[in-house]
């Protein structure tokens, strides 16, 4: 009985229990296609339990909180076919979890690390989240036992993707999933790398100087479909990238979370991702 002397079961919701170690729901592999027909209100329409981005399941209590950060320009259409797989795949897996978008705005280079840091520390202020998942727009999960949740180390959940022979080009890019205290620890991604490159192999070099290691989703199942496209404008190659990669060591614990300066232009509550529109001046 509470202090007021009213049962307890009056007060409080039913505590939910555990949901299972493996979700009874998963399916395993899936042919996936885009249609270009989709919109993204039929994606709506698809997820009428996702509000504002966010979802949790409804008879047990999952077991990571995970947001997920797509960082984003340009895409729209990467976009729609993303949401459509990525929420129903989510939830198969019971989780808690919610999506941001982290858009950059004006035509300056693009900074995918800068995104990914502001996503990280943006979603915080909604919710103390345990995990991250930092997620192109552009890969689609084939297999949902390529669990969205995170370990004792840092993960890499893209082991290969169609448009590669399903081999991965990169060491950690892609797809990448480290709890709060594992982002918090390396500082976060370098806000230093504009254009394409280099910025998820700073972020190991990070990891590996904090002697964590990098685990890898089994290959058979950490499967995507990329999207096709070719390089974006205002994506060009980084042409100082392997010169920044070799300074990481000195410039990590300066160069990070603790230094992403940014400004918000706007926050949108949409009903499948919070969406933030950011990083108008970008000189570091
Ligand atoms: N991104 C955007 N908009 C941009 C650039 C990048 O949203 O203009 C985001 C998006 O989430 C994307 C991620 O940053 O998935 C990584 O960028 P990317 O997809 O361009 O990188 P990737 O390595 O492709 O997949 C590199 C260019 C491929 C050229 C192929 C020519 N053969």
């Amino acid at each position: 009985h509470s202090m007021t002397g009213a049962p307890d079961d009056l007060n409080t919701p039913p505590q939910k229990v555990d949901c299972p170690k493996v979700s009874p729901l998963l399916q395993g592999a899936k042919n996936l296609s885009f249609e270009s027909s989709l919109t993204l209100n039929d994606v709506v329409t698809e997820n009428e339990k996702v509000r504002e981005g966010e979802y949790e399941p409804p008879d047990c209590a999952a077991r990571q909180s995970v947001a997920i950060l797509i960082p984003f320009r340009n895409r729209e259409r990467h976009l729609v076919y993303l949401l459509h797989h990525l929420h129903p795949f989510l939830q198969r897996q019971q989780l808690h979890y919610a999506i941001y978008v982290i858009h950059q705005a004006g035509n300056v280079t693009f900074n995918r690390a800068k995104l990914l840091n502001i996503g990280y520390l943006e979603a915080l202020k909604d919710y103390n989240w345990e995990c991250f998942i930092f997620h192109d727009v552009d890969l689609i999960p084939e297999n949902d036992h390529n669990l969205y949740v995170c370990e004792d180390h840092p993960k890499h959940l893209m082991g290969g993707r169609n448009s590669t022979r399903y081999h991965s080009p990169y060491n950690f890019g892609g797809v990448t999933a480290l709890t709060r205290e594992q982002f918090f620890q390396v500082n976060g991604f370098s806000n230093s790398y504009w254009g394409w490159g280099c910025e998820d192999d700073d972020l190991y070099v990070r990891v590996k100087l904090q002697k964590m290691k990098m685990v890898r989703a089994p290959k058979d199942i950490a499967r995507y479909k990329m999207v096709f496209h070719t390089r974006d404008k205002g994506n060009e190659v980084n042409k100082d990238r392997i010169k920044l990669l070799r300074q990481a060591p000195k410039n990590w614990r300066n160069d990070g979370l603790n230094s992403c300066s940014y400004q918000t232009l706007s926050l949108d509550r949409l009903p499948l991702y919070s969406s933030h529109l950011k990083l108008k001046n970008l000189a570091v």
